[in-house]
């Protein structure tokens, strides 16, 4: 194997996605949430679909928790089950979006009553940090307005910034605040974090802890996300990512079914960033909601979906594009990225899945591996977690 084949297979050895509890939950849209049997009942049937991930796929080491979706008494506890599973508590996602008193917003409400109760849960989710042993809060605010006039844009940016500078004190040293933002919705007008500048402008402010999160279905269609990774990893302020795919809003299909070619891109400038490693600071994380299929296997196809682009983004010839950049060939330079994008890396792929002692096809696994009876067998009775519980 030459050179470049050997860094492509040890940078695949090394990368870690990260699945979403709600994820394997019921989802669905305003219009329904549909039921499917077997889905967890709680967090710590979410933890053990998490871990089936990790042992089917070598990759998915960690799982993320949302608050107050996955409240339980005793969060140690919950941390101690995720490692006799084989997984850990990864990026715990702060809810201050479905409460009544949050209809005018939270952090950024005009009443300083609302706001205080918005802040105490975020200071809450620090606590299951420390009691988890996560390392980062990632913070996704719905706050905004439907009308022109209806608050000041200005004002709203005072009280985050407030809140913000509280929670941020609030975090140990390890700990690390994600600013995530997303264009609109459920605000119509304004949203107070909507895109990657505010986030970044507000975590300037806070200091080196504070990052952005890039939710990839958080932009208006046609943007150029690959840039905004560009930028970001470029000011040290890329702190993770929220994978997922859109046709039309934040649609959170499973990462790569959309548009993997923008995924392969994504994972270029990651590549290009030196910033895909574990130590590098940046967490892959999927958020997606499985509203159709059946959830399990939706995560695996997309950690398979995020290998896939992220092999083809380590296979592109460095050595040739920069020629092809600095005698400024356009067309040898595209075209060095396109033969990287359409080579077949799924052979590459399961070899290194046997070589790590997993089944080179973690879905055909899943349907053998007879969880999918037994979930369905044994979670009757009880209410089902959902987006929202
Ligand atoms: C909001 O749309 C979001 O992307 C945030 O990351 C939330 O935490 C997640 O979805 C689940 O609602
Ligand atoms: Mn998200």
């Amino acid at each position: 194997m030459d050179e470049r084949g050997t860094r492509v297979r040890e940078a695949l050895r090394g990368q870690r996605i990260e699945t979403p509890s709600w994820g394997y939950g019921n989802s669905g849209t305003r219009f329904k949430v549909f039921t499917r049997p077997g889905v967890p009942r709680d967090p710590w049937e979410k933890i053990e679909d998490a871990s089936v991930v990790h042992r089917l796929t070598g990759v998915a080491p960690s799982v993320s928790l949302h608050i107050p979706w996955d409240t339980v008494e005793d969060y140690a506890e919950l941390a101690k089950h995720a490692a006799d599973l084989g997984v850990q508590i990864g990026v715990v996602n702060a809810n201050v979006f479905q409460d009544d008193d949050f209809k005018l917003g939270s952090v950024t409400h005009p009443d300083p009553g609302v706001r205080r109760k918005a802040v105490d849960h975020l200071r809450h989710c620090v606590d299951v940090m420390d009691a988890t042993g996560s390392r980062d809060l990632k913070l996704w605010f719905a706050d905004g307005t439907n009308y022109p006039g209806q608050d000041s844009i200005r004002a709203r940016q005072d009280r985050l910034s407030e809140a913000l500078h509280e929670v941020y004190g609030r975090l140990g040293d390890d700990q690390r605040m994600l600013l995530e933002y997303k264009l609109f919705e459920p605000a119509f007008y304004t949203t107070d974090v909507p895109d990657w500048g505010t986030a970044y402008a507000h975590c300037l402010t806070l200091g080196e802890r504070a990052q952005v999160v890039i939710d990839t279905g958080h932009h208006a269609p046609g943007t150029n996300i690959e840039f905004i990774v560009a930028v970001l990893a470029r000011a040290g302020k890329l702190g993770a990512f929220d994978f997922n795919s859109r046709f039309y809003a934040d649609d959170d299909l499973m990462a790569g079914a959309a548009d993997p070619f923008q995924l392969f891109r994504i994972m270029h400038e990651i590549v290009v960033a030196d910033v895909l490693g574990p130590d590098s600071g940046v967490t892959f994380m999927l958020d997606q909601c499985h509203n159709i299929e059946q959830k399990i296997p939706a995560v695996i196809r997309s950690v398979q979906n995020v290998q896939e682009a992220t092999a083809k983004a380590l296979l592109v010839d460095t050595d040739e594009l920069a020629a092809a950049q600095a005698s400024g060939d356009v067309l040898a330079a595209n075209a060095v990225l396109m033969d990287a994008f359409a080579t077949d890396v799924r052979p590459m792929l399961r070899e290194l899945r046997e070589e790590q002692g997993v089944d080179p096809d973690p879905v055909a696994a899943y349907h053998r591996s007879g969880h999918q009876t037994r979930i369905e067998t044994e979670r009757v009775g009880g209410e089902q977690a959902g987006w929202g519980a």
